[in-house]
Protein backbone atom coordinates (compact mmCIF):
# COMPACT_ATOMS: atom_id res chain seq x y z
CA UNK A 1 0.00 0.00 0.00
CA UNK A 2 2.80 2.57 0.83
CA UNK A 3 4.28 1.98 -2.53
CA UNK A 4 1.25 2.60 -4.37
CA UNK A 5 1.16 5.91 -2.65
CA UNK A 6 4.88 6.80 -3.51
CA UNK A 7 4.24 5.36 -7.29
CA UNK A 8 1.27 7.92 -7.14
CA UNK A 9 3.31 10.60 -5.88
CA UNK A 10 6.14 10.06 -8.45
CA UNK A 11 3.80 9.35 -11.29
CA UNK A 12 1.39 12.55 -10.97
CA UNK A 13 4.79 14.67 -10.49
CA UNK A 14 4.84 13.78 -14.45
CA UNK A 15 0.92 14.93 -14.82
CA UNK A 16 1.23 17.99 -12.32
CA UNK A 17 -2.14 20.26 -11.78
CA UNK A 18 -1.43 23.95 -13.62
CA UNK A 19 -1.53 25.76 -9.77
CA UNK A 20 -5.07 27.16 -8.97
CA UNK A 21 -6.94 26.00 -12.21
CA UNK A 22 -10.20 25.09 -10.69
CA UNK A 23 -12.78 22.94 -12.88
CA UNK A 24 -15.92 20.74 -11.88
CA UNK A 25 -17.50 17.49 -12.91
CA UNK A 26 -19.91 18.73 -14.32
CA UNK A 27 -23.21 16.96 -16.46
CA UNK A 28 -20.80 15.13 -18.51
CA UNK A 29 -17.98 14.85 -16.65
CA UNK A 30 -15.18 17.29 -17.00
CA UNK A 31 -15.24 19.40 -20.09
CA UNK A 32 -12.34 22.08 -21.54
CA UNK A 33 -9.74 22.81 -23.40
CA UNK A 34 -7.55 19.80 -24.21
CA UNK A 35 -4.43 21.69 -22.59
CA UNK A 36 -5.77 21.84 -19.16
CA UNK A 37 -6.78 18.23 -19.01
CA UNK A 38 -3.49 16.06 -18.31
CA UNK A 39 -3.66 15.89 -14.54
CA UNK A 40 -7.36 15.64 -14.62
CA UNK A 41 -7.18 12.53 -17.12
CA UNK A 42 -4.58 11.28 -14.28
CA UNK A 43 -6.55 11.68 -11.48
CA UNK A 44 -9.97 10.30 -13.20
CA UNK A 45 -7.18 7.27 -13.59
CA UNK A 46 -6.73 7.09 -9.64
CA UNK A 47 -10.63 7.72 -9.03
CA UNK A 48 -11.76 4.70 -11.60
CA UNK A 49 -9.54 2.49 -9.44
CA UNK A 50 -11.20 3.34 -6.35
CA UNK A 51 -14.39 3.41 -8.02
CA UNK A 52 -13.99 -0.39 -9.18
CA UNK A 53 -12.29 -1.61 -5.91
CA UNK A 54 -15.48 -0.11 -4.13
CA UNK A 55 -17.79 -1.82 -6.35
CA UNK A 56 -15.63 -5.19 -7.18
CA UNK A 57 -16.12 -4.62 -11.39
CA UNK A 58 -15.04 -3.05 -13.58
CA UNK A 59 -15.26 0.78 -14.41
CA UNK A 60 -15.22 2.79 -17.57
CA UNK A 61 -12.93 5.84 -18.52
CA UNK A 62 -14.26 7.39 -21.87
CA UNK A 63 -12.32 10.72 -23.33
CA UNK A 64 -14.18 12.31 -25.03
CA UNK A 65 -15.62 16.51 -25.45
CA UNK A 66 -18.50 15.14 -27.11
CA UNK A 67 -19.81 17.79 -29.49
CA UNK A 68 -17.55 20.69 -28.34
CA UNK A 69 -14.67 21.77 -30.76
CA UNK A 70 -11.73 19.63 -31.40
CA UNK A 71 -9.01 21.98 -29.38
CA UNK A 72 -11.59 20.99 -26.00
CA UNK A 73 -11.74 17.83 -24.64
CA UNK A 74 -13.18 15.81 -21.32
CA UNK A 75 -13.81 12.88 -19.41
CA UNK A 76 -16.87 10.73 -18.49
CA UNK A 77 -16.82 7.86 -15.80
CA UNK A 78 -18.34 4.92 -16.46
CA UNK A 79 -20.48 2.89 -13.48
CA UNK A 80 -20.70 -0.97 -13.66
CA UNK A 81 -24.05 -1.29 -15.66
CA UNK A 82 -22.82 1.40 -17.88
CA UNK A 83 -24.66 4.00 -16.03
CA UNK A 84 -23.32 7.03 -14.88
CA UNK A 85 -21.29 7.42 -11.30
CA UNK A 86 -22.86 8.65 -8.63
CA UNK A 87 -23.43 12.32 -7.15
CA UNK A 88 -21.28 11.23 -4.37
CA UNK A 89 -18.14 10.24 -6.18
CA UNK A 90 -19.20 13.33 -9.21
CA UNK A 91 -18.16 14.78 -5.67
CA UNK A 92 -14.91 13.41 -5.09
CA UNK A 93 -13.89 13.71 -8.70
CA UNK A 94 -14.39 17.79 -8.04
CA UNK A 95 -12.33 16.76 -5.09
CA UNK A 96 -9.24 15.05 -6.41
CA UNK A 97 -9.52 17.16 -9.52
CA UNK A 98 -8.58 20.12 -7.90
CA UNK A 99 -6.18 19.27 -5.10
CA UNK A 100 -2.84 21.31 -5.36
CA UNK A 101 -0.14 19.19 -6.63
CA UNK A 102 0.97 18.34 -2.44
CA UNK A 103 -2.57 17.92 -1.26
CA UNK A 104 -3.08 14.91 -3.81
CA UNK A 105 -2.15 12.27 -1.75
CA UNK A 106 -4.50 13.53 1.38
CA UNK A 107 -7.35 14.04 -1.18
CA UNK A 108 -7.38 10.47 -2.53
CA UNK A 109 -6.87 9.09 1.40
CA UNK A 110 -10.05 10.93 2.17
CA UNK A 111 -12.15 8.90 -0.72
CA UNK A 112 -10.56 5.69 0.73
CA UNK A 113 -11.45 6.38 4.03
CA UNK A 114 -14.91 7.83 3.84
CA UNK A 115 -15.72 4.97 0.99
CA UNK A 116 -13.39 2.35 3.28
CA UNK A 117 -12.12 0.88 0.08
CA UNK A 118 -9.93 -2.35 0.74
CA UNK A 119 -7.14 -1.17 -1.47
CA UNK A 120 -6.05 -4.98 -1.39
CA UNK A 121 -8.43 -5.66 -3.80
CA UNK A 122 -8.52 -6.15 -8.27
CA UNK A 123 -9.45 -2.74 -10.12
CA UNK A 124 -10.34 -3.48 -13.20
CA UNK A 125 -10.56 -0.14 -15.72
CA UNK A 126 -11.87 0.15 -19.77
CA UNK A 127 -10.63 2.85 -21.67
CA UNK A 128 -12.00 4.53 -24.41
CA UNK A 129 -11.35 7.88 -26.78
CA UNK A 130 -12.84 10.13 -29.62
CA UNK A 131 -10.74 11.17 -32.17
CA UNK A 132 -9.64 14.16 -31.35
CA UNK A 133 -5.91 14.81 -31.71
CA UNK A 134 -5.33 15.03 -27.83
CA UNK A 135 -7.25 12.19 -26.94
CA UNK A 136 -4.40 9.66 -27.88
CA UNK A 137 -2.01 11.45 -24.86
CA UNK A 138 -5.01 11.94 -22.56
CA UNK A 139 -6.00 8.39 -22.39
CA UNK A 140 -2.55 7.48 -21.87
CA UNK A 141 -2.22 9.74 -18.84
CA UNK A 142 -5.69 7.78 -17.56
CA UNK A 143 -4.15 4.21 -17.87
CA UNK A 144 -1.09 5.87 -16.09
CA UNK A 145 -3.43 6.79 -13.02
CA UNK A 146 -4.76 3.17 -12.98
CA UNK A 147 -1.39 1.64 -12.79
CA UNK A 148 0.15 4.23 -10.50
CA UNK A 149 -2.76 2.78 -8.20
CA UNK A 150 -2.00 -0.80 -8.87
CA UNK A 151 -5.09 -1.11 -11.41
CA UNK A 152 -5.39 -2.81 -14.33
CA UNK A 153 -6.37 -0.85 -17.44
CA UNK A 154 -7.98 -2.18 -20.49
CA UNK A 155 -7.69 0.40 -23.97
CA UNK A 156 -10.56 0.19 -26.47
CA UNK A 157 -8.70 2.47 -28.43
CA UNK A 158 -11.25 4.71 -30.47
CA UNK A 159 -15.08 3.46 -29.61
CA UNK A 160 -18.01 5.55 -29.36
CA UNK A 161 -19.11 6.68 -25.80
CA UNK A 162 -22.01 4.30 -25.81
CA UNK A 163 -19.77 1.58 -26.98
CA UNK A 164 -17.86 1.75 -23.79
CA UNK A 165 -20.80 2.05 -21.50
CA UNK A 166 -21.74 -1.25 -23.52
CA UNK A 167 -18.14 -3.06 -22.39
CA UNK A 168 -18.62 -2.03 -18.81
CA UNK A 169 -22.01 -3.56 -18.96
CA UNK A 170 -21.24 -6.67 -20.68
CA UNK A 171 -18.01 -7.28 -18.73
CA UNK A 172 -19.82 -6.93 -15.15
CA UNK A 173 -22.79 -9.09 -16.29
CA UNK A 174 -20.16 -11.83 -17.57
CA UNK A 175 -21.56 -12.03 -21.27
CA UNK A 176 -25.46 -11.45 -20.76
CA UNK A 177 -25.79 -8.23 -21.93
CA UNK A 178 -23.32 -9.51 -24.81
CA UNK A 179 -19.57 -9.66 -25.51
CA UNK A 180 -17.55 -6.92 -24.47
CA UNK A 181 -15.86 -6.57 -27.55
CA UNK A 182 -16.55 -3.96 -30.14
CA UNK A 183 -17.40 -7.22 -32.64
CA UNK A 184 -20.09 -8.40 -30.10
CA UNK A 185 -21.55 -5.02 -30.09
CA UNK A 186 -22.16 -4.81 -33.78
CA UNK A 187 -22.57 -8.37 -34.24
CA UNK A 188 -25.84 -7.65 -31.28
CA UNK A 189 -27.11 -4.83 -33.09
CA UNK A 190 -27.04 -6.31 -36.79
CA UNK A 191 -28.18 -9.40 -35.62
CA UNK A 192 -31.24 -7.82 -34.02
CA UNK A 193 -31.90 -5.11 -36.94
CA UNK A 194 -31.74 -8.01 -39.80
CA UNK A 195 -34.61 -10.24 -37.52
CA UNK A 196 -36.48 -6.87 -37.36
CA UNK A 197 -36.49 -6.35 -40.86
CA UNK A 198 -36.65 -9.86 -42.61
CA UNK A 199 -39.98 -10.48 -42.88
CA UNK A 200 -39.97 -6.78 -44.59
CA UNK A 201 -40.93 -7.55 -48.13
CA UNK A 202 -39.78 -5.58 -51.42
CA UNK A 203 -38.18 -2.49 -49.85
CA UNK A 204 -36.67 -0.44 -52.80
CA UNK A 205 -33.31 0.73 -52.44
CA UNK A 206 -34.41 4.44 -51.95
CA UNK A 207 -36.21 2.79 -48.42
CA UNK A 208 -32.64 0.98 -47.49
CA UNK A 209 -30.78 3.75 -48.25
CA UNK A 210 -29.49 6.54 -46.01
CA UNK A 211 -27.18 9.71 -44.89
CA UNK A 212 -25.50 9.69 -42.45
CA UNK A 213 -23.09 12.94 -41.23
CA UNK A 214 -20.15 10.75 -39.12
CA UNK A 215 -19.59 14.87 -37.24
CA UNK A 216 -16.10 14.51 -38.88
CA UNK A 217 -15.47 12.14 -35.92
CA UNK A 218 -15.83 8.62 -34.18
CA UNK A 219 -19.29 7.91 -35.37
CA UNK A 220 -18.22 7.94 -38.82
CA UNK A 221 -15.27 5.66 -38.15
CA UNK A 222 -17.53 3.08 -36.65
CA UNK A 223 -20.95 2.97 -39.32
CA UNK A 224 -17.87 2.17 -41.41
CA UNK A 225 -16.64 -0.36 -39.50
CA UNK A 226 -20.29 -1.82 -38.97
CA UNK A 227 -21.59 -1.39 -42.65
CA UNK A 228 -20.35 -4.41 -43.77
CA UNK A 229 -22.04 -6.45 -41.37
CA UNK A 230 -25.29 -5.10 -42.56
CA UNK A 231 -25.66 -6.99 -45.66
CA UNK A 232 -26.64 -4.23 -47.84
CA UNK A 233 -30.11 -4.19 -45.65
CA UNK A 234 -29.32 -0.86 -45.03
CA UNK A 235 -26.98 1.22 -47.33
CA UNK A 236 -25.47 4.20 -45.81
CA UNK A 237 -23.82 7.71 -47.81
CA UNK A 238 -21.09 8.70 -45.01
CA UNK A 239 -20.47 12.43 -44.97
CA UNK A 240 -18.55 14.18 -43.04
CA UNK A 241 -16.26 11.04 -42.36
CA UNK A 242 -13.18 12.84 -41.07
CA UNK A 243 -11.07 12.83 -44.53
CA UNK A 244 -11.23 16.40 -44.78
CA UNK A 245 -13.55 18.56 -42.22
CA UNK A 246 -12.61 19.24 -38.73
CA UNK A 247 -14.61 17.49 -36.21
CA UNK A 248 -18.62 19.30 -35.22
CA UNK A 249 -17.46 22.01 -37.26
CA UNK A 250 -20.13 23.55 -39.00
CA UNK A 251 -21.83 19.38 -38.50
CA UNK A 252 -23.41 17.22 -36.33
CA UNK A 253 -26.20 16.27 -34.31
CA UNK A 254 -25.97 19.21 -31.75
CA UNK A 255 -25.59 22.10 -34.97
CA UNK A 256 -28.33 20.93 -36.69
CA UNK A 257 -30.54 20.93 -33.60
CA UNK A 258 -29.24 24.04 -32.51
CA UNK A 259 -28.88 25.99 -35.72
CA UNK A 260 -31.75 23.88 -37.28
CA UNK A 261 -30.52 23.72 -40.57
CA UNK A 262 -28.37 20.66 -42.32
CA UNK A 263 -24.72 20.64 -41.88
CA UNK A 264 -22.15 21.47 -44.41
CA UNK A 265 -20.77 18.72 -46.16
CA UNK A 266 -23.92 16.31 -46.71
CA UNK A 267 -25.33 16.17 -50.21
CA UNK A 268 -29.07 16.38 -49.64
CA UNK A 269 -31.65 15.62 -52.12
CA UNK A 270 -35.54 16.85 -51.45
CA UNK A 271 -37.36 13.63 -49.34
CA UNK A 272 -34.16 11.67 -48.86
CA UNK A 273 -33.36 10.37 -45.05
CA UNK A 274 -30.09 12.11 -43.64
CA UNK A 275 -29.30 11.64 -39.92
CA UNK A 276 -26.28 13.44 -38.28
CA UNK A 277 -24.42 12.09 -35.08
CA UNK A 278 -22.92 14.12 -32.78
CA UNK A 279 -18.77 14.43 -31.85
CA UNK A 280 -18.80 10.85 -29.57
CA UNK A 281 -21.94 9.24 -31.11
CA UNK A 282 -24.03 9.37 -28.30
CA UNK A 283 -27.11 11.87 -29.99
CA UNK A 284 -28.66 11.43 -33.27
CA UNK A 285 -31.37 13.62 -35.28
CA UNK A 286 -32.75 13.12 -38.31
CA UNK A 287 -33.81 15.42 -40.63
CA UNK A 288 -34.69 16.09 -44.78
CA UNK A 289 -35.35 18.85 -47.17
CA UNK A 290 -38.87 18.96 -49.22
CA UNK A 291 -39.53 19.97 -52.60
CA UNK A 292 -39.39 23.58 -52.25
CA UNK A 293 -36.20 23.33 -50.16
CA UNK A 294 -37.55 23.66 -46.69
CA UNK A 295 -35.35 22.18 -44.18
CA UNK A 296 -37.47 19.55 -41.67
CA UNK A 297 -35.56 18.62 -38.63
CA UNK A 298 -36.86 15.44 -36.92
CA UNK A 299 -35.11 15.36 -32.95
CA UNK A 300 -35.64 13.46 -30.11
CA UNK A 301 -39.14 14.47 -29.45
CA UNK A 302 -40.10 13.03 -32.76
CA UNK A 303 -37.56 9.76 -32.24
CA UNK A 304 -39.46 9.22 -28.95
CA UNK A 305 -42.65 9.91 -30.68
CA UNK A 306 -41.48 6.67 -33.52
CA UNK A 307 -40.46 4.81 -30.91
CA UNK A 308 -43.28 4.93 -28.34
CA UNK A 309 -45.92 4.40 -30.95
CA UNK A 310 -43.76 1.50 -31.99
CA UNK A 311 -43.71 -0.18 -29.32
CA UNK A 312 -46.91 0.42 -27.89
CA UNK A 313 -48.18 -0.99 -30.99
CA UNK A 314 -46.65 -3.98 -30.27
CA UNK A 315 -47.30 -4.23 -26.76
CA UNK A 316 -51.12 -4.28 -28.42
CA UNK A 317 -50.42 -6.99 -30.88
CA UNK A 318 -48.87 -9.44 -28.47
CA UNK A 319 -51.21 -8.80 -26.01
CA UNK A 320 -48.94 -8.13 -22.71
CA UNK A 321 -49.95 -5.52 -20.13
CA UNK A 322 -46.77 -3.18 -19.68
CA UNK A 323 -46.67 -0.06 -18.11
CA UNK A 324 -44.69 2.45 -20.72
CA UNK A 325 -43.90 5.68 -19.95
CA UNK A 326 -41.57 8.51 -22.31
CA UNK A 327 -39.33 10.86 -20.37
CA UNK A 328 -38.13 14.36 -21.53
CA UNK A 329 -36.84 17.50 -20.52
CA UNK A 330 -38.17 21.02 -20.44
CA UNK A 331 -36.97 21.38 -23.77
CA UNK A 332 -39.29 18.91 -25.22
CA UNK A 333 -41.54 20.45 -27.89
CA UNK A 334 -44.49 21.20 -26.32
CA UNK A 335 -46.40 19.80 -29.25
CA UNK A 336 -44.76 16.44 -28.76
CA UNK A 337 -45.81 16.16 -24.99
CA UNK A 338 -49.47 17.04 -25.81
CA UNK A 339 -49.19 14.30 -28.75
CA UNK A 340 -47.47 11.83 -26.76
CA UNK A 341 -49.98 12.36 -23.84
CA UNK A 342 -53.59 12.86 -25.58
CA UNK A 343 -53.39 11.09 -28.46
CA UNK A 344 -51.11 8.40 -27.50
CA UNK A 345 -51.93 7.72 -24.05
CA UNK A 346 -48.59 7.51 -23.00
CA UNK A 347 -47.62 8.31 -19.15
CA UNK A 348 -44.68 11.39 -19.83
CA UNK A 349 -42.40 12.07 -17.38
CA UNK A 350 -40.57 15.60 -17.40
CA UNK A 351 -36.69 15.79 -15.33
CA UNK A 352 -34.10 17.98 -15.22
CA UNK A 353 -31.63 18.17 -18.34
CA UNK A 354 -28.87 15.37 -18.38
CA UNK A 355 -28.72 11.87 -19.38
CA UNK A 356 -29.20 10.35 -15.89
CA UNK A 357 -31.58 12.42 -14.58
CA UNK A 358 -33.49 10.77 -17.57
CA UNK A 359 -32.08 7.13 -17.24
CA UNK A 360 -33.03 7.35 -13.88
CA UNK A 361 -36.75 8.38 -14.23
CA UNK A 362 -36.88 5.70 -17.32
CA UNK A 363 -36.48 2.63 -14.67
CA UNK A 364 -39.80 4.19 -13.07
CA UNK A 365 -41.69 1.97 -15.46
CA UNK A 366 -41.68 -1.78 -17.38
CA UNK A 367 -40.75 0.35 -20.63
CA UNK A 368 -39.34 3.48 -20.05
CA UNK A 369 -38.82 5.62 -23.25
CA UNK A 370 -36.42 8.44 -22.69
CA UNK A 371 -35.14 11.21 -24.87
CA UNK A 372 -33.79 15.00 -24.87
CA UNK A 373 -34.47 17.22 -27.74
CA UNK A 374 -30.93 17.12 -28.63
CA UNK A 375 -31.16 13.43 -29.91
CA UNK A 376 -29.77 11.42 -26.64
CA UNK A 377 -31.90 8.81 -25.53
CA UNK A 378 -32.91 5.11 -25.38
CA UNK A 379 -35.38 2.91 -24.29
CA UNK A 380 -34.67 0.79 -21.08
CA UNK A 381 -37.08 -2.71 -20.47
CA UNK A 382 -36.81 -3.32 -16.93
CA UNK A 383 -36.10 -6.95 -16.34
CA UNK A 384 -39.35 -8.05 -15.41
CA UNK A 385 -40.62 -6.91 -18.62
CA UNK A 386 -37.59 -8.48 -20.74
CA UNK A 387 -38.95 -12.07 -19.32
CA UNK A 388 -42.55 -11.63 -19.92
CA UNK A 389 -41.55 -10.45 -23.48
CA UNK A 390 -39.51 -13.50 -23.36
CA UNK A 391 -41.52 -16.23 -22.66
CA UNK A 392 -44.23 -14.77 -24.57
CA UNK A 393 -41.69 -14.75 -27.89
CA UNK A 394 -41.08 -19.21 -26.83
CA UNK A 395 -44.49 -19.55 -26.00
CA UNK A 396 -45.96 -22.42 -28.55
CA UNK A 397 -49.28 -21.84 -27.58
CA UNK A 398 -50.08 -18.13 -29.11
CA UNK A 399 -51.04 -17.48 -32.00
CA UNK A 400 -49.12 -15.59 -34.88
CA UNK A 401 -49.73 -12.32 -34.80
CA UNK A 402 -49.27 -12.00 -31.02
CA UNK A 403 -45.68 -14.14 -31.13
CA UNK A 404 -44.46 -12.29 -34.26
CA UNK A 405 -44.96 -8.93 -32.08
CA UNK A 406 -43.48 -10.37 -29.01
CA UNK A 407 -40.23 -11.41 -31.37
CA UNK A 408 -40.36 -7.83 -32.89
CA UNK A 409 -39.74 -6.55 -28.90
CA UNK A 410 -37.16 -9.10 -28.24
CA UNK A 411 -35.51 -7.99 -31.31
CA UNK A 412 -35.77 -4.27 -30.11
CA UNK A 413 -33.88 -5.25 -27.00
CA UNK A 414 -31.43 -6.35 -28.61
CA UNK A 415 -30.90 -3.65 -30.97
CA UNK A 416 -31.11 -0.63 -28.47
CA UNK A 417 -28.02 -0.23 -26.11
CA UNK A 418 -30.06 -0.06 -22.83
CA UNK A 419 -26.68 1.48 -20.91
CA UNK A 420 -26.82 4.79 -22.90
CA UNK A 421 -28.01 6.81 -25.80
CA UNK A 422 -26.48 5.84 -28.62
CA UNK A 423 -26.54 7.32 -32.78
CA UNK A 424 -25.60 3.60 -33.78
CA UNK A 425 -28.48 1.70 -31.91
CA UNK A 426 -31.35 4.04 -31.99
CA UNK A 427 -30.32 4.51 -35.90
CA UNK A 428 -30.83 0.71 -36.54
CA UNK A 429 -34.10 0.87 -34.43
CA UNK A 430 -35.64 3.70 -36.59
CA UNK A 431 -34.38 2.39 -39.62
CA UNK A 432 -36.06 -0.69 -39.08
CA UNK A 433 -39.38 0.83 -37.69
CA UNK A 434 -39.78 3.27 -41.01
CA UNK A 435 -39.40 -0.35 -43.17
CA UNK A 436 -41.90 -2.22 -40.84
CA UNK A 437 -44.20 0.46 -40.90
CA UNK A 438 -43.37 1.34 -44.28
CA UNK A 439 -43.16 4.73 -43.07
CA UNK A 440 -41.19 7.54 -45.01
CA UNK A 441 -39.61 10.25 -43.23
CA UNK A 442 -42.19 12.83 -44.09
CA UNK A 443 -44.59 10.89 -42.68
CA UNK A 444 -43.21 10.06 -39.47
CA UNK A 445 -42.44 13.73 -39.24
CA UNK A 446 -46.09 14.49 -40.01
CA UNK A 447 -47.15 12.65 -36.97
CA UNK A 448 -47.30 15.91 -34.95
CA UNK A 449 -46.05 19.29 -36.19
CA UNK A 450 -43.20 20.94 -33.81
CA UNK A 451 -44.16 24.75 -32.32
CA UNK A 452 -41.53 26.72 -33.73
CA UNK A 453 -38.86 27.52 -31.27
CA UNK A 454 -35.48 29.12 -30.44
CA UNK A 455 -32.81 28.82 -28.05
CA UNK A 456 -30.20 31.65 -27.12
CA UNK A 457 -27.55 31.84 -24.36
CA UNK A 458 -26.11 34.78 -22.42
CA UNK A 459 -23.43 35.52 -20.62
CA UNK A 460 -23.76 36.80 -16.70
CA UNK A 461 -20.84 36.94 -14.15
CA UNK A 462 -22.19 34.09 -12.03
CA UNK A 463 -24.38 31.57 -13.78
CA UNK A 464 -24.79 30.22 -10.59
CA UNK A 465 -27.35 32.45 -9.40
CA UNK A 466 -29.86 31.30 -11.35
CA UNK A 467 -31.82 28.67 -9.75
CA UNK A 468 -34.68 26.78 -11.19
CA UNK A 469 -37.14 24.23 -9.82
CA UNK A 470 -39.95 22.03 -11.05
CA UNK A 471 -37.49 20.23 -13.74
CA UNK A 472 -35.63 23.53 -14.31
CA UNK A 473 -39.52 25.08 -15.56
CA UNK A 474 -39.24 27.58 -13.01
CA UNK A 475 -36.54 29.96 -11.86
CA UNK A 476 -36.32 30.69 -8.17
CA UNK A 477 -33.47 33.01 -8.19
CA UNK A 478 -32.92 35.70 -8.81
CA UNK A 479 -35.48 37.77 -7.64
CA UNK A 480 -38.21 38.73 -10.24
CA UNK A 481 -36.56 36.86 -13.24
CA UNK A 482 -39.76 34.52 -13.16
CA UNK A 483 -42.20 37.27 -12.67
CA UNK A 484 -40.72 38.83 -15.85
CA UNK A 485 -40.58 35.52 -18.15
CA UNK A 486 -43.81 34.71 -16.53
CA UNK A 487 -45.69 38.38 -17.94
CA UNK A 488 -43.50 38.55 -21.58
CA UNK A 489 -44.92 34.88 -21.93
CA UNK A 490 -48.67 36.03 -21.46
CA UNK A 491 -48.01 38.16 -24.65
CA UNK A 492 -47.85 35.23 -27.23
CA UNK A 493 -49.87 32.52 -28.59
CA UNK A 494 -48.98 29.07 -27.72
CA UNK A 495 -45.86 30.06 -26.15
CA UNK A 496 -43.74 28.64 -22.81
CA UNK A 497 -40.12 29.87 -22.20
CA UNK A 498 -37.72 28.83 -19.21
CA UNK A 499 -33.91 29.63 -18.90
CA UNK A 500 -31.46 27.17 -16.75
CA UNK A 501 -27.70 27.77 -16.07
CA UNK A 502 -25.92 24.71 -18.83
CA UNK A 503 -24.06 22.34 -17.01
CA UNK A 504 -21.14 22.34 -19.87
CA UNK A 505 -20.64 26.26 -21.08
CA UNK A 506 -20.46 29.03 -18.58
CA UNK A 507 -23.59 30.70 -19.97
CA UNK A 508 -27.32 30.71 -19.27
CA UNK A 509 -29.19 29.12 -21.74
CA UNK A 510 -32.91 30.52 -23.04
CA UNK A 511 -34.90 28.41 -24.54
CA UNK A 512 -38.65 29.76 -26.15
CA UNK A 513 -41.65 28.43 -28.05
CA UNK A 514 -44.49 29.94 -29.71
CA UNK A 515 -47.48 29.71 -32.12
CA UNK A 516 -45.03 31.17 -35.10
CA UNK A 517 -41.15 31.62 -35.61
CA UNK A 518 -41.34 35.23 -35.06
CA UNK A 519 -42.86 35.30 -31.71
CA UNK A 520 -40.71 32.55 -30.87
CA UNK A 521 -37.51 34.38 -31.53
CA UNK A 522 -38.97 37.60 -30.43
CA UNK A 523 -39.63 36.01 -27.04
CA UNK A 524 -36.60 34.28 -26.36
CA UNK A 525 -34.83 37.69 -27.13
CA UNK A 526 -37.24 39.53 -24.60
CA UNK A 527 -36.06 36.61 -21.95
CA UNK A 528 -33.00 37.18 -22.92
CA UNK A 529 -32.59 40.63 -22.15
CA UNK A 530 -34.64 40.04 -19.06
CA UNK A 531 -31.59 37.66 -17.81
CA UNK A 532 -28.97 39.80 -18.66
CA UNK A 533 -30.49 42.69 -16.76
CA UNK A 534 -31.98 40.67 -13.41
CA UNK A 535 -28.89 38.11 -13.24
CA UNK A 536 -25.79 40.19 -13.71
CA UNK A 537 -25.20 39.71 -17.74
CA UNK A 538 -21.90 40.64 -18.93
CA UNK A 539 -20.25 42.02 -21.97
CA UNK A 540 -22.30 44.84 -22.91
CA UNK A 541 -26.18 44.41 -23.65
CA UNK A 542 -26.18 41.41 -26.23
CA UNK A 543 -28.05 42.78 -29.09
CA UNK A 544 -26.84 40.32 -31.34
CA UNK A 545 -27.42 37.26 -29.08
CA UNK A 546 -25.03 34.40 -28.64
C1 LIG B 1 -24.45 16.95 -21.64
C2 LIG B 1 -25.42 15.88 -21.26
C3 LIG B 1 -26.69 16.01 -22.06
C4 LIG B 1 -27.26 17.38 -21.87
C5 LIG B 1 -26.24 18.45 -22.15
C6 LIG B 1 -26.77 19.77 -21.70
C7 LIG B 1 -24.86 13.64 -20.58
C8 LIG B 1 -24.14 12.38 -20.94
N1 LIG B 1 -24.84 14.58 -21.50
O1 LIG B 1 -24.08 16.83 -22.98
O2 LIG B 1 -27.58 15.05 -21.61
O3 LIG B 1 -28.35 17.59 -22.71
O4 LIG B 1 -25.07 18.18 -21.42
O5 LIG B 1 -25.79 20.74 -21.82
O6 LIG B 1 -25.43 13.76 -19.51
P1 LIG B 1 -25.98 22.12 -21.15
O7 LIG B 1 -26.10 21.91 -19.67
O8 LIG B 1 -24.78 22.90 -21.55
O9 LIG B 1 -27.24 22.71 -21.72
MG1 LIG C 1 -22.26 13.30 -27.08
Amino acid sequence: MMSQFQEVLKQSGLHPKPAGLVLQYGTAGFRTNAKKLDHIMFRMGLLATLRSRKTKATIGVMVTASHNPEEDNGVKLIDPMGEMVTPTWEGYATQLANAEQEDLLTALKDVIEKEAIDMSQEADVFVGKDTRSSSASLSQAVMDGVSALGGHSKDYGLVTTPQLHYMVCCQNTKGKYGDATVEGYYSKLYQAFIQLTKSVLNRTDDQKHLSVDGANGIGALKVREMEAHLKKELQISLFNDGSKGKLNHQCGADFVKVQQKPPTGVEMNPGERCCSFDGDADRIVYYFIDSEGQFHLLDGDKIATLISTFLKELLTQAGVDLKMGAVQTAYANGSSTRYLEDTMQVIVRCTKTGVKHLHHAAQEFDIGVYFEANGHGTVLFSKAAEEIIQHLAEDANINDERKRAARMLQNTINVINQTVGDAIADMLLIEAILAIKGMTIQQWDSIYSDLPNRQLKVKVADRRVIDTADAERRAVSPAGLQDAIDSLVKKYRKARSFVRPSGTEDVVRVYAEAETQESADDLAHKVSLAVYRLAGGVGGEPKQLL
